[in-house]
């Protein structure tokens, strides 16, 4: 794909993009509070916090997507509920996607799962029918399964990375690793492909979040793609105001 086919998000540098589903993932007693369980809020955090993007499932897009930040529509997702292997299926097109005013699609592949094969066949398949419309693809690669003993290690981060360039991603989302130093080679072995932190669980303060996103800027990363760390904050707008600073710093 041409880069300057590409979405803004993608091609002016750094990047903040505003992930939202968590409902899908988890649940919405798990995550969700009586004011963020409500996706206009979500929208509305995105475009006041300035984020270069949002992502949705197909169904919170058709119904609270305004159009006033990029969207990336998650083309594949699964519940907390299943146990055993796990496994992520496509549940949107790319027309679809395309229909609801997509300008990037996202897919997880789950690497290290006994599954993982059909994930990678899948993602291949979507790659190339995003990059036909134009479109990115990102993947959310998140090791995982019987055969990961610990997803956040250097090497199995700079695995994601990598295998995230050799399948033809625009970009991936990772897990952090824990420092600048061992998240660099996960850039490096991304060789080019935009590498974002997936957020996790919400930090004890916002400062310890921040660090991380500073390890991550400072290891050559693009940004991040977070959640549950800006929306569930008390005052999400200020904490992407905060984030900002550090990602454009
Ligand atoms: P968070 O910043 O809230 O962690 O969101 C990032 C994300 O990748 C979401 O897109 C996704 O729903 C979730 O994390 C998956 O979490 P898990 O690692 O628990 O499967």
């Amino acid at each position: 794909m041409k880069r300057d086919r590409m979405a803004p998000f993608l091609t002016e540098g750094r990047s903040m993009l505003l992930a939202y589903d968590q409902g899908l993932e988890h649940g919405p007693s798990t995550d969700f509070d009586e004011k963020n369980v409500d996706p206009a809020l979500i929208m509305e955090i995105a475009s006041k916090g300035r984020f270069n993007g949002v992502v949705f499932q197909k169904g919170v897009a058709e119904r609270f997507y305004d159009g006033k930040v990029p969207l990336i529509v998650k083309v594949n997702g699964k519940t907390s509920l299943p146990k055993g292997e796990p496994i992520s299926r496509q549940v949107c097109s790319v027309e679809q996607a395309v229909s609801l005013g997509a300008k990037g699609v996202g897919y997880t592949i789950y690497l290290g799962s006994g599954l993982e094969s059909e994930m990678l066949s899948e993602f291949g398949r979507l790659q190339e029918q995003a990059h036909e419309k134009g479109l990115p693809a990102i993947a959310w690669i998140y090791p995982r399964g019987a055969a990961v003993q610990n997803d956040t290690s250097k090497e199995i981060v700079a695995y994601a990375a990598r295998a995230g360039l050799e399948l033809g991603a625009d970009a991936v989302k990772i897990k952090y690793t824990g420092d600048a130093s061992s998240f660099s080679w996960a850039v490096k072995s991304a060789a080019g492909v935009r590498v974002f932190m997936s957020g996790g669980p919400k930090a004890p303060t916002d400062d310890d979040f921040l660090d991380q996103v500073k390890g991550v800027v400072q290891a050559g990363g693009t940004g991040v793609a977070v959640g549950r760390n800006v929306w569930q904050n008390s005052d999400p707008v200020a904490m992407a105001e905060k984030l900002r600073k550090v990602v454009f710093s």
